[in-house]
């Protein structure tokens, strides 16, 4: 799938340990504490399709399909799927080569779209990183092919985050040595297989600020198909200039000013507001980022405020601004975990309930993104403009679409926020998405917002409506 194909997609993404299990059980244990497997497999993904396309996902993003360092180690085991040593073979714990085509073939059969995360920055290995014994890595099974050994010590230096190791003295990660042509080859190659090996739609590429820019326009190519790269930074320039080099980029910039905004009721709107201007001018193209609140290296949003009305904002913004959502599993069911590996909670062990709150929620806010997509075709690459704010508000148009936002919570008072600056002209009549109320701009050319409980709206103009399910239209 391509670029301009992955924009209107949304993403469910999950650890392949941790999200449905062969024997469809609710009950096996699952202590994130232990760091050990605790039974996901490739064929319990395609179990529970239903329950992720319930909520509207178009695709899922699992966790690295290749071969891992086997047994327990101090840092645990490699059930999160980051600390490969063969890149030709497949995590037997999740299954078998054929599962992940199944699995691949069971998504396109629902129209659905398979993203795979993979790693080049480095291999696992379970040691230190001074006695690693090379041998044990296919391909890559000797010390030529790596860095020399140095852990990572200082993040503001740039050829100190490339050139020296991840992990730590009990799990190496072995750093290679991308700068190699014969590095470069492998993993081009590689790629390229992979992808159409296991009919793979888009890629999440791993450890992206670690390796040298000049190695991902390459390896993007060679995968042809679209990828979005983790840069765990939060500074926008910093973040945006691999959008230079890579089709996509996770969003951290917004990440961080979105939870500052709504994690409570005293957060910065104003912060929020500039960030998503600066991302827009420094990001080569916003509408190719990928938009997240949670993530497997985290804390959960609910960790900070256990508000479901702050966490329906959230999910809001996501889905609603520049850029492609991606929902973690288990954030659908409000799931508290804090820093890793906290944050690993197993999904079945919520029964896959598809009443939870949050669930319903991500299910709505799909319809609205859908309807907005299928209203106007330039919806998806128009860019999201913020154009109000007060001291708990953000309201934002993105084509025909206008989100409000509160940081309340869910204890916020009824009141009627009289909006300017939308752009509607007097007379417009609007539809509120999610309670289906009808609002009719004044003749100021305000819109009179009804606002309870810190609760998010949705309009669009009425006449847009017609077509679709939502809110009685038929
Ligand atoms: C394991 C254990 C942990 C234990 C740890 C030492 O070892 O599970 O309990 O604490 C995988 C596993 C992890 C595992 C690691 C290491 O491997 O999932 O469980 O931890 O063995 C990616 C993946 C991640 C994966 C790897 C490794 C990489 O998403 O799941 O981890 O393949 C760095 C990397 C980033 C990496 C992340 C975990 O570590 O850059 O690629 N994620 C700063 C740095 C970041 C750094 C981050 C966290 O700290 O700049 O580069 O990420 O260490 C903001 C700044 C940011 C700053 C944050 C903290 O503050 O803007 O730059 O990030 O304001
Ligand atoms: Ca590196």
């Amino acid at each position: 799938l391509t670029p301009a194909e992955w924009r209107s997609q949304s993403i469910y993404f999950l650890l392949t340990d941790r999200f449905g299990r062969d024997d469809n059980s609710t009950t096996a244990t699952c202590n994130t504490g232990d760091r050990i497997y605790c039974g996901g497999t490739w064929q319990g993904i395609i179990n529970h399709l239903d329950y992720i396309q319930g909520m509207g996902f178009t695709a899922i993003w699992i966790t690295p399909i290749t071969e891992q360092l086997t047994g327990n180690t101090g840092d645990g085991s490699a059930y999160h799927g980051y600390w490969q040593q063969d890149i030709y073979d497949v995590n037997p714990n999740h299954g078998t080569a054929a599962d992940i085509k199944a699995l691949s073939a069971a998504l396109h059969a629902r129209g659905m779209y398979l993203m795979v995360d993979v790693v080049a920055n480095h291999m696992g290995y379970a040691g230190i990183g001074s006695s690693v014994d090379y041998s044990v890595f296919n391909p890559f099974s000797s010390s030529s092919y790596f860095h020399s050994y140095c852990l990572i010590s200082n993040y503001d230096d740039q050829s100190n985050v490339e050139n020296c190791w991840l992990g730590d003295t009990t799990v190496s990660l072995p750093d290679l040595d991308t700068s190699q042509t014969s590095v470069q080859t492998i993993w081009n190659n590689w790629i390229s297989d992979l992808v159409s090996n296991y009919s793979i739609d888009g890629l999440r590429i791993d450890t992206v600020k670690h390796v040298q820019k000049s190695f991902w326009p390459g390896f993007n190519d060679a995968a042809g198909v679209y990828s979005v790269g983790e840069i765990f930074d939060g500074d926008p320039a910093y973040t945006c200039d691999y959008q230079n080099y890579l089709d996509g980029v996770l969003n951290y910039p917004i990440y961080y000013q979105l939870l500052y905004a709504f994690q409570s009721s005293s957060g910065s709107i104003s912060n929020l507001y500039n960030m998503i201007n600066t991302v827009a001018s420094d990001c080569a193209d916003p509408t190719l980022l990928g938009n997240f609140i949670e993530n497997h290296d985290n804390p959960r949003f609910p960790s900070y405020t256990n508000d479901y009305s702050q966490a329906k904002n959230v999910i809001s913004f996501l889905f609603l601004s520049d850029g492609i959502p991606i929902i973690y599993s288990g954030q659908e069911q409000h799931y508290s975990g804090a820093s890793d590996p906290a944050n690993r909670e197993a999904l079945w062990l919520s029964g896959y309930s598809t009443t939870a709150e949050l669930y319903q929620w991500i299910a709505t806010t799909n319809k609205i993104r859908k309807l907005a997509v299928s209203a106007d075709s330039s919806y998806i690459t128009t860019k999201n403009s913020p154009f109000y704010q007060d001291s708990h508000t953000l309201a934002m148009k993105k084509g025909s679409v206008i989100t409000v936002l509160s940081n309340n919570g869910a204890s916020g008072s009824s009141y009627t926020l009289s909006l300017s600056g939308s752009g509607y002209s007097s007379g417009t009549k609007l539809m509120e998405l999610y309670t289906c109320t009808s609002i009719t701009v004044d003749s100021s050319g305000n819109i009179p917002v009804p606002m309870t409980s810190g609760l998010p709206r949705a309009l669009i103009p009425a006449s847009s409506l017609s077509t679709t399910g939502l809110c009685g239209s038929t």
